[in-house]
């Protein structure tokens, strides 16, 4: 690395103000280069530099644009962590929003011949940026209003309606309205269903809502349905109105394939009313890999930002994710969505995938009461039937939540009894 590349992109940690960049950190591992050389080639490609030195670059550019690595710290020969400063002249925050930032602190680098891998672990960024996001319209405590659990502050119990698709509108609402009188709150469509012409949107809101009005009549519950609105981003804000006007009283869209941006229309429309609920499929082709690619920590940060009112972030145990998956990096994106974030309100995480009564205890207590706890399997999948299998749930969440062992619960609660019987007591873990 020549003396000047050091000079221009490497700065002492005294030398950078949080509030005049976004700061990225990035686990690196160069190829026959140290953890520096590599940051100095991530800082030199995302913002001013190219493979070779350039004889255009004016003064007034080298001075105040480029990116900077402050901070290193080795594991392993070129191996380790390190962070950049990207300042904000070289953003326009205003227009660029969240898919600027990403061409930048996410872009080129990833593609770098001089990298054996490289991860996006984690952003910071400065409050004039966060200051334009209005973030979550509902939040933890919006959507604890809407369900009524505002004072015993139990977790929430959703379930995905199941087979994923191929149900009619008819027999996706009776699907629903057995959940929900099996004490389900919230209920959403898999992440694969939109608009097919099996189950097209409009008519299944109209029958699922139809069925969700004659559960709040006979039980006095809210029960909340979100279905999926993913699309393409021109037609997203007139799908999303189909299912409003059709009486949908929350939302579901797909973030990684329709975009942070898509979260944020939805989200920061006015005229939408209704909670928002984020599914993450797709993730794992950035996430699952942990030297390469971009953390769930880093897609949470940008989710809260652009609204999701609900997310999904996995679970203490279930099915998805594999060896790699850290329950305290799971522990910390979800404090992170229901911590203190500039003023943005907080968004609440969603541990679903793999999940029956048995696994209950173990995500409540590992991942607190702040918490929608999802199954579809497991709660369509009980031997007695939907409506059984969404009593069965509701019951290992009460019995994790007082403290009360399972199978002590199960010996006066016959449906729960008879899930543990039916899946048994060894949880399945993600390993
Ligand atoms: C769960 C689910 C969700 C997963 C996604 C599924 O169904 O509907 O999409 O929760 O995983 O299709 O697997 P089951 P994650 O309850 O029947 O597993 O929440 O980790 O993104
Ligand atoms: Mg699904």
């Amino acid at each position: 690395m020549s003396e000047r590349s050091f000079n221009v992109f490497t700065a002492r940690a005294e030398q950078i103000d949080p509030e005049a960049n976004i700061i990225a950190t990035y686990y690196v591992e160069g190829k026959d280069i140290s953890i520096v050389e590599a940051g100095v080639k991530i800082a030199a490609e995302e913002s001013i530099g190219t493979w070779t030195e350039v004889s255009t670059a004016t003064e007034w550019i080298v001075k105040n644009l480029p990116a900077k690595v402050f901070e290193h710290k080795v594991q392993d020969k070129n191996t380790g962590i390190i962070k950049i400063a990207y300042p904000n002249t070289l953003f326009d925050f205003e227009t660029g929003g969240i898919p600027h930032i990403l061409s930048i602190v996410a872009g080129n680098l990833f593609g770098s011949s001089s990298l054996q891998n490289v991860r996006l672990l984690d952003l910071e960024f400065p409050s004039e940026f966060v200051s334009l996001f209005k973030g979550p319209k509902f939040g933890i405590e919006g959507v604890r209003k809407l369900i009524g659990t505002l004072d015993d502050r139990r977790p929430h119990l959703g379930t995905i309606i199941k087979p994923k698709v191929g149900l009619n509108p008819k027999e996706t609402a009776n699907v629903a309205y057995e959940a929900a009188m099996g004490g389900v709150d919230f209920i959403k469509d898999d992440e694969t269903l939109t608009n097919q012409k099996f189950c097209p949107l409009a008519d299944r809101v109209t029958h699922v809502m139809t069925a969700l009005d004659r559960v709040k009549s006979e039980t006095g519950r809210t029960v909340l349905y979100s279905p999926d609105v993913t699309t393409e981003t021109y037609k997203l804000r007139d799908l999303a109105q189909v299912a409003l006007d059709h009486g949908a009283n929350a939302l579901m869209v797909d973030v990684i394939p329709c975009g942070f941006s898509a979260v944020r229309l939805l989200a920061e429309d006015p005229s939408i009313k209704v909670p928002i609920h984020v599914h993450r499929c797709m993730h794992a082709a950035m996430t699952r890999n942990p030297k390469h690619g971009i953390s769930m920590m880093v897609i949470s940060k940008l989710v809260r930002l652009a609204g999701g009112d609900q997310f999904h972030t996995g679970t203490a145990a279930g099915k998805m994710g594999g060896k790699e998956k850290k329950i305290e990096e799971l522990i910390s994106i979800n404090d992170f969505l229901k911590g203190r974030f500039y003023r943005l309100k907080a968004t609440f995480p969603v541990a679903s995938g793999g999940v029956h009564p048995t696994l209950v205890p173990i995500n409540v207590l590992t991942l607190g009461k702040d918490l929608v706890i999802q199954a579809g399997g497991g709660i369509h999948g009980h031997p007695e039937g939907t409506r059984v299998g969404a009593t069965a749930m509701r019951q290992a969440i009460d019995a994790a939540v007082n403290g009360v062992p399972l199978e002590e619960y199960a010996k006066t609660h016959r449906e729960l009894a008879v899930a543990i019987k039916h899946w048994g007591m060894k949880f399945v873990s993600d390993d």
